[in-house]
This record gives structure tokens, sequence and C-alpha cells, in this order.
């Protein structure tokens, strides 16, 4: 055996000198490992070697590799890998990822695989299996054959997939459907994918008339290309109406456009305003970001004023129908829902879901936390306020719903409906397609429109300002990221700030995608929350520079 290891990894060398690293350090963050494209190859070959012996380490499971940069400008790009669940890899391993990405040598490289595979008791010879795909970022193909080089060093041992051109959730999505050994959950390609969501919405919209026309922005990315696909499975139920769908122009791909965009400056994308779309106030939009995992909604009020739809209103949304239908279903006290947000939801929504005695779970950024701590509810509903997130359904609710006898037709129909919604979500990730349609569904129940979605509670006035510091490693957070515990006495400064402002909410954390430390200032004025974030960053620059000079 020993001579068979020597011989795979004299192979795995060899592919390996095609790929060298350049001066650079990498970091495997919440979002993967992310910078420019062209930085990224001996990373990306790298990572499918990882993904290999995470699938050996797992008895052949197959795991899964996206790359992607979502809503970063078109040069970057990243990757990331996905557990057999579907869900992000299992974070004890982001560290033997960011030690691969970082050995200067071929040499090192083969030596710190061989201790891991040793350290981990990884059969390096037995068989693997890995599915993989990639956005439209023009660096995308360059990467994939490097990914496919490092794949393809190990031979026959490994099972591979190429998904080619599709979108984050998509990905976790076959991976989930290829490792679900009962079948039940759905063929796993991406039209079994397009097929499971079609057959639920079908389901759900039962004999309604077909839903009113949705303006969808793709952010110029594979959102568009899903979103056509998809559109076709679906045409007598809801019709697309695609803007920014140019994969093929360079520099388009999330420029003035996408998900992020609208959030970050509070306004529709030019292009989405040039075109007079949303000029009828029953008419409303939505954007996809550059991956096509988050989704943030909007409408013109009086066919005029901006007014966003954002993660938290989602969250609202979908919390608020699904506690109904369990409440028809009679079966409250056995199917307790929750929400789960981060310190960027607003305020109001907090306060709105908690006075419906919904219970609030605040957590650190990033979906990894939220979809973790979503788990521990029977339905966990969980949002960042950019987008991102679904809806889980536990096993146990699950069971709950298949094994109830109904006592009524209406019963027995809420019933069929929180089955066929839990169908409807990505049960792995965060998916901006299905939660589209998570929302089209609830507004067709409701006989809503934006207008009315729009109408239950009012979001405080908030800023988000991003500060450089030269060290945003000084800044360490505890209670979900809303409270400072370095720079010492930092925090008892924001306080002082914080308690001067009416409903005034702030707090200072380091981003963990860019090199830069994010304040968020909430209050009940836009003239406070200004002000609050003004000073907040003001106390945040100070306190950064007297530690880079002491
Ligand atoms: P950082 O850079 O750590 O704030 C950003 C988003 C997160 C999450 C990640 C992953 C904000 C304020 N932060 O994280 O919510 O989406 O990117 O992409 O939106
Ligand atoms: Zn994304």
């Amino acid at each position: 055996m020993a001579s068979q290891n020597q011989a795979l990894l004299q192979t795995i060398a060899k592919a390996a000198d095609q790929y060298p690293k350049p001066p650079v350090t990498f970091g495997y963050g919440t979002a993967g490992f992310r910078t420019l494209g062209e930085r990224l190859p001996s990373v990306i070959f790298r990572v499918g070697m990882l993904a290999v012996l995470r699938s050996q380490r797992l008895n052949g499971a197959t795991i899964g590799v996206m790359v992607t940069a979502s809503h970063n400008p078109e040069p970057d790009n990243g990757v990331k890998l996905v557990d057999p669940a579907g869900e992000m890899l299992e974070q004890s391993w982001e560290a033997h990822a960011t030690a691969l990405a970082n050995c200067e040598t071929t040499e090192s490289l083969i030596g710190t695989y061989e201790a891991l595979a040793a350290q981990l008791r990884v059969d390096i010879n037995s068989p693997a299996s890995v599915v993989y795909a990639y956005d439209t970022r023009p660096s995308g193909p360059a990467l994939i054959q490097a990914l496919e080089a490092g794949l393809g060093a190990f031979g026959g041992r490994v099972k591979t997939v190429n998904l080619g051109i599709t979108t984050t959730p998509v990905l976790h999505y076959v991976v989930k459907a290829t490792n679900d050994k009962s079948g039940t959950y759905g063929a796993p390609t991406i039209k079994g994918y397009y097929e499971k969501l079609a057959t639920a919405l079908k389901t759900l919209v039962g004999n309604r008339a077909p839903l009113a026309p949705l303006y969808v922005d793709c952010a110029n990315g594979v959102g568009a290309v899903a979103l056509e696909e998809f559109g076709k499975c679906v045409e007598d139920i809801i019709t697309f109406k695609p803007l920014n769908t140019d994969t093929k122009t360079k520099g388009a791909l999330n420029s003035q456009c996408g998900a992020d965009f609208v959030k970050t400056r509070q306004q529709l994308p030019p292009s989405v305003a040039e075109a007079g779309v949303l000029a009828k106030p029953e008419t409303r939009g939505a954007s996809f970001d550059g991956d096509a995992d988050r989704i943030v909604y909007y409408y013109l009020r009086d066919g005029k004023n901006f007014r966003l739809l954002d993660g938290d209103k989602i969250a609202v949304l979908a919390a608020l129908f699904i506690e109904d239908l369990v409440k028809r279903a009679k079966l409250q006290a056995k199917i307790k829902v929750g929400v789960v947000q981060t310190a960027y939801a607003n305020g109001s929504s907090t306060k709105f879901i908690k006075e419906r005695n919904i219970p609030v779970t605040c957590t650190a950024t990033g979906v990894k936390h939220l979809h973790h701590a979503a788990l521990k509810y029977d339905v966990g509903v969980y949002f960042e306020a950019n987008g991102h997130g679904t809806v889980l359904f536990s096993s146990g609710a699950l069971e709950t719903l298949h094994k109830t006898q109904p006592n009524s037709p209406e019963e027995d129909k809420a019933i069929k409906n929180l089955l066929a919604l839990s169908e409807l979500i990505n049960q792995a990730v965060g998916d901006a397609l299905s939660d589209l349609l998570l929302v089209e569904v609830v507004l067709a129940h409701r006989a809503w429109g934006a207008a009315e979605w729009d109408a239950g509670y009012e979001d405080l006035p908030n800023r988000l300002v991003k500060v450089e510091v030269p060290d945003r490693t000084i800044f360490l957070t505890t209670d979900a990221e809303r409270k400072l515990t370095s720079p010492v006495g930092l925090q008892k400064l924001i306080d002082e700030a914080v308690a001067k402002v009416d409903q005034g909410r702030s707090f200072v954390r380091p981003s963990g995608t860019e090199d830069c430390v994010r304040v968020y200032a909430e209050a009940a004025t836009t003239a406070s929350t200004e002000q609050l974030a003004a000073v907040v960053t003001d106390l945040v620059k100070q306190a950064a520079a007297a530690i880079a000079t002491a």
C-alpha cells in the first residue's frame, strides 16, 4: 500500500507542478476562497485534492465544488466546498483548505497532504465522488480546468460529474440529492431540481389564476440561465420578465444591478428604472445576486417611490404564513416555527415578529450560523437582511405532517400545503429562485400585492458603513457580534453614543469577506441614523489609529 500511495502522490505532484502558487496568502472564510480569478488556479487545483480527501473521509459520499464569487465584481472568482447533505463544508476542514492553499511548493503541498490524510486516517487510494459547477465569470473555464487537473490526478479512483454553468443553490441541491439514498429528495440533476420546484408550485397554486408576471433582474449572471430554463417548466403558472440577462458582455456582471446593489444603495438598478416597467403600482420586481442565492424584492409605491422588500420582509412573510398554516392544521402544539436573523436585521422586523409570539434567534453573520440555529426549530425560517436565506423543516416536523390524520378538509389542505412548501423551499441552502416562488405563493394565497406585504411594519432608517482600518483583526466581538470586546473601551463609547439617540442601535464587526470593519446604525429618524453612524465610524477610526501608532 505504501508504494501505491507513493505512486499516486508522485502523479499528483507532477500535475500540481503545472499550478504553482502565486505570492499571495489565501484564507478559507465564510464565502470559501475569494479573490481575483487570475490568482486562483493553484487554489482550485488544491481544492480538488481536498474534495477527494473529504469524500474519502466520508466513505465515498459525494462532495460539491462551486466556482463562483457571487456578488463580487467580475474579475473576482472564488470556490466553496459543499458537504454531502448539501450544507457548507464542516468548519474544522476550513483550516485544512487554508493549509493546502498556502503551501509554497509542490513538495510542501504533497507533504502536507500526506500528513493530513494520515491524521484523518484516510486511505488516499480509496474511491471518491465529486460534483462541480461554475458561474458565468470569464475566469470560470480556466479554473474548472485547474479543478479537473486536481481531480484527474487521482485517475479512476474519483467519480466526477460536471454540471457546467449553473447556480450555487442548484449545485447544493444536486449534492444533497446524489447522497440521498432513499431516493425521495429528487433526481440528482439540474432538471430534477426544476421539476421538483415546478411540482410543488403546482400543488401550492392549485386552481388559482396564473400568478402576476414578475420582473427579475438577473445581475447579468447565472441566474439568467436558470430563470430561462426553469421558466419553461412553469410557463402556465407564472411568467418571468427577465432583465439584465447579458452574461457575455465583459464587465456587465453585478455592475449597477443585482441584489447587492439594490440592498446597499436602496434604489432600483438604473437599467430597471429606465425600462420603466414598474410604473404600475401593482407590478413588482426582484433582483438576484451574481450566483442566484440571494434575492430582494421591490416596487414603486404610488408608481413613484422606491420601496425595498429585503430578506427581513421575506422572513416575516414566510414565518407568518407558515404559522397560519400550522394553526389551520391544528398542529401548534407539535410544530414550533422560529425565525433566525443576524444583527443586521432591521429592528422593526425583529419587534414585529416577537410581538406575534414567534421566537427570534440572533446569530453571527454568515449563513452557516443561521442555518445551524434554524435547525433547532421544527420549522426554522432564516434570512440575512441582504436576501440570503431559506426555511428548514425538521425531520420531526415532516414526520408529524405525514402521520397526522386530518379532521376536516381545511386541516387536510393546510397539511398538504405545508408538505408542498417543504418541497418548494430549498432545504440545503438559500436559493433566489426557490425563495421567489415562496414569496409568490404566499402573496397568491393572501391575495396580496407588494403594498399589502410591505404594510406589516416600517423599517427603521439604517446605515451600513465600510471603514478601512490598518488592522481589522484587532476588532473582536461577542453576543452574536453585537458587542466589541476589543479594542478595550470602545464598546462603552459606542453604548454612550447609542443611548443619546431615540430607538438607536449600532454595532461594529470586522468583515469576513472584505478587508474592512463594518459599522451598522439605525434610529428613529434618518438624520439621527446618519449622525449615529458618523459618530461610531469616528470612534472606530480613532481606536484603530491609536492602536496602530502605539
Ligand atoms: P461580511 O463581509 O462578513 O460582512 C458579507 C455579508 C454577509 C454574508 C457574507 C457572505 C453583510 C453586512 N454582510 O459578510 O451577510 O452574506 O458577505 O457572502 O451583508
Ligand atoms: Zn451569492
